[in-house]
């Protein structure tokens, strides 16, 4: 394939009108009849001798008139193809100072993401028409100092070559990594571009964006909380300060008094304190592994609360609050699900239970088996809250939404029957017996 590269490259070289883009895409028949696989072979030296500038008024020297695609990050934040494209070939520039190993330069990898055809066939070019892909052509974000966007009908031709038909390129992605190991669909064959080792974007240089929160999940922003006494709108009765930011709040009796106190779980470390006063941890012990979801529960009904992760719809539940293994393991839900906690039946054990959408089901055993209760509540969007409101030690639920709190004791399908505001928007609701009496209360933390 590199002898076809290298032929093909040099027809390519020879004929093409470096002028236009129409004179290469007509050369695209050329290429195919030349090649049995189905692609385009790029010169890049024709690249820099275009100024087109997308079809943008720019300055000759911008960016957007080198003749090249931006990068994805550029576009979407992510170096990755976008949703609607799909990896079409790649090259190599072998001296780029971005894929240092111990000092020493190794290849740096640029894969175009073509434009996906959707529907649409095309000629014998493997390029199909303008009006079948989502882009258009133009600047990146219409700025004049990136690069062009959706504008190329190039296609190397080492990814995806059971896909017959692709649009222009969208945008590039960059890595130190050879294609064919990230991609099933990309073969080694090689395209060199020696030109390309010294382009680069801020966005590449980004630290890695935050892998989304496992479900049910919410991050403390300051570890600031307010504790409410009443089901009714205002304020917080008493606030205290505790956890850092991108702990994850949960609140339990971790000392059996009656009374809810706050813990956060930081990665795999768990910090509970039995105050309702800033402060350090009474409790700090491992369990779990960062990335799990925490559910706290009083799984033995000795009235201490212990411990919990949920993993992949497996839950893993440890009555002692020690570092340990869990005491108990069972599937339940799918994953994807919130996982809540509550007493449903009010026999002093807490039960488990799956918030999909809008649809709650409910469990009072501590084992894998289908849900005793089924209903729906709430919107999609909103935030599970359970407590037991009407303190007849049955767990009732709720959702937070906004900043408004919508409880409901009765487990049936209905509306809410306690409706309040309290926090603001993006706080993290949570319950809890403040003052004892297993009466659940609200909380917010942000
Ligand atoms: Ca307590
Ligand atoms: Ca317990
Ligand atoms: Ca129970
Ligand atoms: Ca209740």
């Amino acid at each position: 394939v590199t002898a076809l590269v290298d032929r093909a490259s040099r027809l390519l070289e020879q004929t093409i009108d470096r002028r236009n883009f129409l004179g290469r895409t007509a050369l695209a028949a050329t290429a195919v009849a030349v090649a049995p696989l189905r692609f385009l072979l790029e010169p890049i030296t024709a690249q820099a001798a275009i100024c087109g500038c997308a079809g943008s008024s720019c300055d000759c020297a911008q960016r957007c008139c080198d003749g090249y695609t931006e990068f994805c990050c550029t576009i979407t934040g992510s170096n990755a193809c976008p949703p609607g494209t799909l990896t079409g070939g790649w090259w190599k520039a072998d001296g780029s100072p971005f894929c240092n190993v111990n000092g020493m330069p190794q290849p740096r990898y640029y894969i175009d993401c073509n434009a996906d055809c959707q529907a649409c066939g095309c000629d014998a070019s493997g390029i199909c028409s303008p009006g079948c892909v989502r882009c258009g052509c133009g600047c990146a974000n219409g700025n004049c100092n990136n690069r062009r966007a959706c504008c190329n009908l190039f296609r190397y031709g080492q990814c995806h070559q059971n896909v017959a038909c692709v649009g222009p390129i969208l945008c590039r992605v960059v890595t130190c990594t050879p294609p064919w190991l990230s991609d099933a669909t990309c073969t080694t064959a090689l395209a060199v571009d020696e030109s390309t080792a010294f382009h680069d974007a801020p966005c590449l240089h980004a630290p890695p964006p935050a892998p989304p929160p496992p479900p049910g999940v919410h991050y403390l922003k300051t570890g600031r909380w307010y504790l409410r006494n009443e089901l009714t709108s205002g304020s917080g009765d008493m606030s205290v300060t505790y956890g850092d930011p991108r702990d994850i709040p949960v609140a339990g009796d971790w000392n059996g008094d009656g009374k809810d106190t706050p813990g956060v779980v930081r990665g795999f470390t768990w910090y509970l304190r039995n105050e309702l006063t800033s402060g350090g941890g009474d409790i700090s012990l491992t369990y779990g592994e960062s990335g799990d979801t925490p559910v706290v529960g009083d799984w033995n009904g000795d009235g201490v609360d212990g411990i919990g992760v949920v993993r992949n719809s497996v839950w893993y539940l440890r009555n002692e609050l020690v570092s340990g293994n869990a005491e108990l393991s069972f599937t339940y839900g799918d994953p994807g699900d919130i996982p809540i906690v509550g007493d449903w039946d009010g026999d002093g054990k807490d039960g488990v239970g799956v918030v999909r959408g809008t649809t709650w089901f409910l469990r009072n055993e501590l084992s894998s088996g289908p849900p005793e209760i089924v209903l729906t509540y709430g919107d999609p969007d909103d935030i599970p809250v359970i407590g037991d409101w009407d303190a007849d030690g049955r767990d009732g639920i709720g959702v937070f939404r906004g900043n408004t709190w919508y409880l409901r004791n009765t487990l049936v399908s209905g509306e809410s029957e306690i409706q309040f505001n309290f926090g603001v928007p993006g706080d993290i609701p949570v319950a809890g017996a403040w003052q004892g009496g297993k009466a659940g209360r609200p909380g917010v933390v942000r």
